[in-house]
């Protein structure tokens, strides 16, 4: 049986506006394209998403009176972190990194298109309700795995990451080919939350040492 077939690469929001000079810069965000690259040839299955938001998104501050960028408010489904304008729908900052060189992906999935309703997930919406459908499509497909790589890591990788653990698939996190934001220790919380939720941390090294071997990675304790 090969596992290859029952693996999925999740490559998370490498768009413009998360590079480091975008209108929402992850530090040394640039670096992950590379490695991504080296990464995607080993998978038969590559999904990216793309951060897609209308103009006026609740989760910009600009569109609330006296905000501030990366300022906490409260919306309907709860806390929400405000950011700068960023992966406007269809603009040059949305656009996926021109470097990034994944032809066989099979799926582009968009998030965060409700205006009013953010998703750093891949999977569920931040109302906690709202599912995007990869779930699904994965399983249809027989996906077991899903090794999460991309930006940034202490938000759409690590909701993503936890998501995926919570609709029963197996996830890996591929730390080298992630970049995070930190704000205010968000980093060392979301690897702390991960761990606890059976995500494997490995490297990119490590991951293509186990597909050339052609065995499986070690599953979640
Ligand atoms: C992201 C904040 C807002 C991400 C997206 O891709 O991690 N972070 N929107
Ligand atoms: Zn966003």
């Amino acid at each position: 049986m090969n596992a290859d077939k029952t693996d999925c690469l999740l490559v998370i929001d490498v768009q413009y506006d998360f590079m480091p000079d975008g209108a929402l810069a992850v530090p040394r965000g640039d670096e992950v394209v590379p490695v991504i690259n080296r990464l995607a040839p080993a998978f038969s299955h590559v999904v990216l998403t793309q951060d897609w938001h209308p103009a006026g998104h609740a989760s910009f501050a600009s569109s609330h009176a006296g905000m501030q960028p990366f300022g906490l408010t409260r919306l309907e489904y709860g806390e929400q972190v405000l950011w700068p304008d960023h992966c406007v729908q269809d603009t040059q900052g949305a656009a996926l990194h021109a470097d990034l060189y994944v032809p066989h992906a099979r799926l582009v999935l968009r998030k965060g298109h409700h205006a009013g309703v953010d998703s750093y997930s891949a999977f569920m919406e931040a109302d906690r309700t709202t599912r995007t459908g990869l779930a699904g499509y994965l399983r249809e497909h027989g996906v077991r795995r899903v090794f999460c790589v991309g930006l940034a890591t202490d938000f759409c990788v690590a909701w993503s990451a936890l998501d995926a653990r919570m609709a029963g698939f197996d996830v890996v996190v591929i730390e080298d080919a992630c970049r995070a934001i930190d704000l205010d220790g968000s980093l060392a919380e979301a690897w702390r939350d991960m761990s606890a939720a059976g995500v494997v941390r490995m490297t990119s090294e490590q991951v293509l040492d186990e597909k050339r071997a052609g065995r499986s990675v070690p599953n979640h304790l």
